[in-house]
């Protein structure tokens, strides 16, 4: 295996799908926080990066795959999935049970049984993918909460490689966690990498919980080097890992002579008025119609604002084969159009709507233009949105608004004005803060924010999280037999 192999970095999508189309296959770019984040990450460290690149298979679509691989510098390597696999391990166990549970929504949770079965053969699979680029050196990074068992799977096989697992999404507290059927072998499965990180000391401190609660022969101890669990014969290091995003690229794209002509056409098309900013995934956890009622109620309640400020809601598409989110879609064109039927007047429409992918220098040029970024997921494990924004304020003079429930809330506190986003009241008062808040006041929360994102970038992550499993002795693990006598749940 090539030097640069070395990296195996495992989520449920590739940075590109293929589909076909009336002209023939298209490749485009996925979209998301956690693409976002490790293309930046294999662009820099190379590797191989496994995941799913759409339905199609063959020859022209691995041709297109190759030339991919080439424009982002690392090897991209496919793994199919069948329509039941999709219906069963992508929209059912991982977005109708994790999902939805993992942000405190379990009312839209279906917990239907083949789902799990669906996952365990799909972990698998991944699983066996991974095991073809493992070797002495390598190291497989696993992400996100379609994969939870991927590393039992790979210490079945005696590999001599570690493995890690970064989780996105929140981890819930055991009163939650407890709901699902198959907790047991869920926290057996992740206990089988040798690092398990999470965003947040929160999700750490839940993570541990579950553990303590869940499975009574596990201990967890704290040592100078860091918090691990230790279960039957393993010894498993958990921490916290921040995500963040590569901010001297956002700032050097809003430097550019051609964004900052756009930022100022933006800003003139405006007249003076604020310009509010929401950027968002189209998801129910993203908050979207709760900021819009928030808006609404301000308009309604403060007339002052009308034709002072204007909303830009950008939303890239997402989940759209999945009816909750198709309807959520729905939802959201009918508030932003009643609130602009309700308020619009001659030369201002309160809510500019767009459901579509930004490139990133567009996407730059609205982060730049923007008073205020409106950041507001009802529940969210880091969200990257809200540090895009900052690195893009080259100027210094925009207010972050963010809600105390994203991840993001934890190391951003000090520079954003942070709320409740199922508090229409204070959702309002905050825009008219943010709107009428002092220069000096801007600049300083603004230096702030972007002094600490300056200072923990997307790389330093990556650095942590890699350190982790490099300092760990994975070779006593590894020769560990997965079964033993603490782990009779595994078998569900
Ligand atoms: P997401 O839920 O996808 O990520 P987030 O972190 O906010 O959430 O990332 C969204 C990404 O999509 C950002 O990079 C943003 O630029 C991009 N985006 C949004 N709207 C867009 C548009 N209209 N056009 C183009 N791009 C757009 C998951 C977790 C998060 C966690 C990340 C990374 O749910 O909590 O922060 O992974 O770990």
């Amino acid at each position: 295996m090539s030097t640069e192999n070395r990296l195996i970095v495992v989520s449920h999508r590739l940075p590109i799908s293929v589909e076909r189309t009336a002209e023939g296959y298209q490749v485009t770019a996925s979209s998301g926080g956690l693409v976002t984040a490790l293309d930046s990450v294999l662009r820099k460290y190379a590797g191989v990066w496994i995941g799913y690149a759409g339905e199609e298979s063959g020859g022209d679509v691995g041709r297109l795959i190759e030339l991919a691989c080439l424009d982002h510098s690392y090897r991209m390597e496919p793994v199919p999935l069948s329509a039941e696999e999709i219906t069963k391990f992508y929209h059912g166990f991982s977005n109708e049970i994790v999902w939805p549970l993992f942000h405190d929504l379990q009312s839209r949770c279906n917990f239907d049984p083949e789902y799990w079965s669906a996952y365990r053969e799909v972990n698998r699979r991944f699983a066996d993918a991974a095991a073809r680029f493992a070797s002495d050196n390598s190291f497989v990074w696993v992400h996100d909460y379609h994969f939870g068992l991927i590393g039992g799977y790979l210490r079945e096989k005696n590999l001599p490689c570690g493995t890690g697992f970064f989780q996105h999404i929140p981890f819930p507290p055991p009163d939650i966690f407890e709901k699902l059927p198959w907790r047991t072998p869920m926290l057996e499965g992740m206990l089988d990498y040798d690092v398990v990180g999470f965003q947040t000391e929160r999700d750490q401190r839940n993570f541990l919980e579950c553990v303590s609660a869940i499975l009574p022969g596990a201990s967890v101890v704290k040592r100078s080097d860091g918090v691990h669990v230790h279960y039957g014969s393993r010894c498993v290091r958990v921490a916290s890992f921040p995500i963040s995003i590569d901010f001297h690229e956002f700032a050097d794209v809003a430097s550019r002579d051609e964004v900052t002509v756009r930022v100022r056409a933006l800003r003139q098309e405006q007249q003076g008025r604020k310009i509010i900013l929401g950027v968002d995934r189209l998801d129910y956890t993203k908050g979207i119609v709760e900021r819009l009622r928030a808006f609404r109620h301000m308009l309604r309640h403060w007339p002052q604002m009308k034709r002072a400020v204007t909303l830009l809601q950008l939303v890239v598409p997402s989940r759209a084969d999945i009816p909750k989110y198709r309807e959520l879609k729905e939802e959201v064109e009918r508030l932003v159009s009643e609130i602009n039927g309700e308020f619009s007047d001659v030369g201002w429409v309160p809510v500019h709507y767009f459901y579509r992918a930004f490139d990133r220098e567009e996407l730059v040029v609205h982060y730049r233009a923007a008073d205020v970024a409106w950041v507001t997921p009802l529940k969210d494990g880091m969200n990257l949105v809200s540090k895009e924004y900052c690195a893009s304020q080259v100027g210094e003079t925009g207010v972050l608004i963010l809600s105390e429930f994203a991840g993001s809330a934890a190391q951003l506190r000090h520079g954003a004005l942070l709320v409740n986003p199922n508090d229409q009241q204070a959702m309002a008062e905050a825009l008219i803060s943010a709107c009428e808040m002092p220069v000096t006041e801007r600049v300083w929360r603004m230096g702030q924010l972007r002094r600490y994102l300056r200072e923990n970038d997307v790389y330093d992550w990556a650095e942590a999280f890699l350190d982790a499993g490099r300092t760990l002795s994975f070779q006593s693990c590894i020769t560990t037999p997965p079964a033993d006598a603490a782990r009779a749940g595994m078998q569900g």
